[in-house]
Parts: C-alpha cells; structure tokens; sequence
C-alpha cells in the first residue's frame, strides 16, 4: 500500500488548511512553506547521492564562524538561497554560511525573513549519520524597507519554525504556532506527508544528548545536573540513557519524539556557547516550547533572548521542561558566565 493511501494529507494540503486559523491571510504563509519543502527535497537528493558523486569533502573555504566549509554545506545554501529566493514569499535571509543578510531584489521580495542554517551537523555529513536544515521565520517589519532589525528580534516574534532532518527516512517538522507535526518524504512520489500530528514531547527526560568530552570547560552546574538525572536509575530500572548525535536537529528530532535532554553550555574558557541563537536555538526553542517542553539558556527563556549579531552563540539547554528547570536551579546555585 502506498504512504498516500495510509496518510493521505500532503505538505501543502495541510499547511493550506492550517491557514483558516489565521484569518486574513494571504496565503502567502502557506507557499513559503512548501517552497521550504520543495528546497528540503532538493537538498534530500543531494544528500542521498554524497558518496556517489563529488559532494563529499571541503571545499577549502572557511566560513564566517571560523569553520571549515563542506560542500554539502555550499550545496544546500545555495539551494535554500535560490528556492527562497524565487518564492517571491522572502524580503531578505540570514544563513550560518552567509556573513551578511540576503538581500532579494524587489521584484521577488515578500512578506517574511528567514534565518536557517542550510546544513546542520557538518561533522557528521562524510560518514553518512544524520544531517538536517533548520529554519526561522519572521514576519517582516515594514513594507517599504528590510534591514538587520528584521532579523535581530527575540525568537518569540517568529511566526514559524521547523526542521528537515536527512536520517534513515527525510522528516519535516515545523509548526506555525499551534502545533507541530510532522512529514515523511515518500521517495516514490516525491511528497511529503502528515506522518505525526500535534507532537507532544514527554515529560520525562528518558534520554541525555550532551558531549561529555567537554565537561572539563563547563561551568560547575553542569556536572551536579547531570549526576542528578543519572541518579535516577537504579542498578534494577534503567530510567534514563544517553544518545548523542553530534546532530543538534538530528538529536532534537530524537528528543522531541521520546523525551531527551540536550544540552550545550557555555564554555568557561570563551565565556560563550557554540550554538547560534538565530538560526539553531530559535528555532528549536521554538518548536520545543509548542510540544510542551522548554528552552533555556540560564538567564531565561531562549525565545526572550535579544540577539545583537546574526551569528551570536548561545548556551543551550533544550527538553522536557521540568529537567530544564533543574539545570536552570543548578546555574542560580552554582553560577553561569552568560549570566555574569
Ligand atoms: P554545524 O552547524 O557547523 O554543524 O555546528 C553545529 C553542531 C551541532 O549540530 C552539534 O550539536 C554541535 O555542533 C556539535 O559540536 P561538538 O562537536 O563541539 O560537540
Ligand atoms: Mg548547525
């Protein structure tokens, strides 16, 4: 039996329906996320052929983070630059690859601004383990101008978010603030259909996503954190686990759907996290706070957060809420540098 026949609602069936909450839309809401879609589905390809042909490897280029850029990473930013772009949906993009906003002409240019980053869990992309897109979008600000403040505003103004991961099946998750649900790319047909709806991440934290190697720069709440969550398990019920990608959309996916912890803290020798607040935390934060869970980066909420930069860092802790709450309790008693 095809996925059709079992799921039957596509992509765009359910972002169209999703617009009767809105009243006075434009529909234009609706095509940015299917052009979304239709770029998640370009960059899917690419990603399923590395290895076969010459996308493997870098490109030789460091990008403005300081890191070595993949040529999955050029492949899949141009696409989302180019489908977005042509949407006529977008007045301007921020990307992790790119330094500078994206301008788009005025002949395309639409009502929304998009922050993404085209290729997340670059590490990971050579040795075939999940990869995937992650996007912000934000209503634009004026109709006449774009500039920086449409893009540097605390994640809550978002009116959409989602992610595309590129695992043993392609997903896209996104929600436009009511719930999150989930597709799956039927190969065969080359759509994407409902396959969860209305996801509602668990309460408790079954498992831990965090890359332990770096406890020693960590500041001191991290480690009490988490003895207290492994202290859950008793040598007769294992309560919790780890499971660490290296992937943060790929362990989120995985945290979303059966309850996971993860967290990136600040480094004490830098004084900052790795992950960026606009176009991985946000996003994520995001969707986390709609299925029920929680996103913090010590001093608060990461959804409250002012960026100042496209490309700020941010620590990161990101899962059930009620273990968010702990690690938040663990920094006002033992102290974190974001907070100063
Ligand atoms: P990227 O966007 O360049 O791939 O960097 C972000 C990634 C996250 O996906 C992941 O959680 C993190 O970097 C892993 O970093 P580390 O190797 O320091 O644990
Ligand atoms: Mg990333």
């Amino acid at each position: 039996m095809s996925l059709a026949a079992d799921f039957g609602v596509t992509l765009t069936q359910h972002v169209l329906g999703n617009q009767a909450h809105h009243p006075g839309a434009r529909g234009r809401f609706s095509a940015l996320l299917t052009q979304i879609g239709v770029a998640g589905k370009l960059i899917s390809a690419q990603v399923r052929r590395a290895g076969l042909i010459e996308v493997w490897g870098g490109t030789g280029e460091t990008n403005v983070q300081g890191e070595k850029v993949q040529k999955l990473d050029r492949i899949a930013n141009d696409t989302f630059v180019e489908v977005l772009r042509r949407s006529g949906c977008v007045a301007a993009m921020a990307s992790e690859e790119e330094d500078a906003l994206i301008p788009v002409e005025p002949a395309f240019s639409g009502d929304y601004v998009v922050a993404f980053d085209p290729l997340d869990g670059s590490s990971n992309i050579d040795v075939s383990v999940s990869i995937g897109t992650i996007f912000a979008i934000y209503p634009r600000r004026h109709p006449d101008r774009v500039g920086l403040d449409d893009i540097l505003r605390p994640g809550r103004e978002m009116v959409g978010a989602g992610y595309i991961v590129y695992g043993s099946a392609t997903v896209l998750v996104y929600s436009a603030g009511r719930t999150v649900d989930c597709f799956t790319l039927d190969p065969s047909s080359g759509e994407f259909f409902l396959t969860r709806r209305a996801i509602r991440m668990p309460d408790r934290t079954k498992y831990l996503s965090i890359n332990e190697c770096n406890l020693p720069y960590w500041p001191d709440w991290v480690g009490p954190t988490l003895s207290a969550i492994k202290g859950r398990n008793d040598p007769d019920v294992r309560r919790v686990s780890a499971r660490h990608i290296g992937s943060l959309v790929a362990d989120f996916h995985r945290n979303l759907l059966t309850g996971g912890l993860f967290m990136y803290p600040v480094d004490r020798r830098t004084g900052r996290g790795k992950l960026r607040l606009l176009y991985e935390c946000n996003p994520l934060a995001w969707l986390a706070e709609i299925a029920g869970g929680a996103a913090s980066w010590g001093g608060g909420a990461i959804l409250d957060r002012q960026p100042t930069g496209l490309h700020d860092r941010s620590g990161l802790v990101i899962g059930p809420a009620e273990d968010v709450a702990l690690a938040r309790r663990m920094m006002a008693t033992h102290g974190d540098p974001e907070q100063g």
